[in-house]
């Protein structure tokens, strides 16, 4: 009997404290109804964005075997879903990991998690952003920031950028192979000091346009929020541009929830305060077509 719940492998990091990867993914996914497998990439003491000394444990060599008794297992996932990588080792084993199973009506949404602020994050090295290049080629949707964005087309980062090269950015990354594209954090109107989300779908030729609050605090884990919104809204049945205004909105409420106690942003968006939303229907939508 085909199950009511859709099932998604996640491949992504397990960091004991600080609020990223499995430990938003897991959650926020759940509360959407959607299953998640998690395939962990490392377990690390903390994420490594504010924390110094944390522990990294590369799993490299269980997730080869627990591919191999999943494969046993014939299971069957309607997403396969990627983030932050131990090593570049791993950019293989994920190609491979989606190649076994692989399947027709499957949502392949690979995060290329590599850094932000124009900077990559602590562990990440040369040769695992050149693997990611490769990697995304195997992606149906794929969610850079802007910095991501622009390690993935080996661009300088700038703080500003015109709508013009912009849509640029979005159909060259398209032709890397991913069918959707989408870019946050991207600094579209420098003056205004906001950010907006935005998105090309190659297959109807559209962009979108999400503009986001100006909120002035960065919280790590934001990222994998933001994606995992994504997933769940399209695994819901929802269009890209409602899937791209429920996490915009997603984010929002959380940073806004933490911002307000002014605790430690190192410990990440106080999620648990604001899981609930996800379950309301969206009652706004504060999308735009691009007309760029
Ligand atoms: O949120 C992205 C992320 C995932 N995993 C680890 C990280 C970060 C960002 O800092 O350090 C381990």
């Amino acid at each position: 009997m085909k199950s009511p719940v859709p099932r998604t492998a996640a491949i992504h990091d397990l960091s004991g404290f600080g609020r990223a990867s499995l430990t938003v993914i897991i959650p926020v996914l759940s509360t959407m109804g959607i299953q998640v497998c998690p395939l962990p990439t490392a377990v690390l003491s903390t994420h490594t964005g504010g924390f110094e000394n944390y522990r990294l444990v590369d799993l490299s060599s269980h997730m080869r075997s627990t591919i191999e008794h999943w494969r046993d297992l014939e299971l069957s996932f309607d997403a396969i879903y990627s983030g932050f990588l131990g090593s570049s080792e791993q950019i293989e084993i994920v190609s491979g990991f989606i190649e076994t199973f692989s399947r027709k009506d499957q949502l392949v949404l690979i995060d290329p998690v590599m850094g932000d602020e124009g900077k990559p994050y602590g562990p990440i090295r040369p040769e695992l952003i050149q693997g990611m290049r490769r990697l995304v080629e195997r992606a149906q949707v794929i969610t850079p920031n802007f910095t991501e964005c622009c390690f993935l087309l080996d661009r300088e980062y700038a703080t500003e950028i015109d709508p013009g090269e912009l849509k640029e950015r979005l159909i060259a990354l398209s032709d890397f192979g991913p069918s959707v594209v989408i870019i946050t954090s991207v600094p579209l109107d420098r003056a205004e000091q906001t950010s907006s989300v935005v998105a090309y779908n190659r297959e109807d030729g559209r962009f979108w346009k999400v503009d986001c609050a100006f909120i002035p605090a960065y919280y790590p884990g934001t990222g994998d929020a933001f994606a995992s919104v994504v997933l769940g809204s399209l695994l819901q049945g929802d269009s890209l541009p409602i899937a791209l205004d429920r996490s915009v909105q997603f984010v929002t409420l959380a940073i806004k929830a933490s911002f307000g106690y002014d605790l430690p942003r190192r410990e990440g968006v106080v999620l648990e305060r604001v899981l609930g939303s996800l379950k309301a229907p969206l009652t706004s939508m504060t999308y735009e077509l691009a007309d760029w």
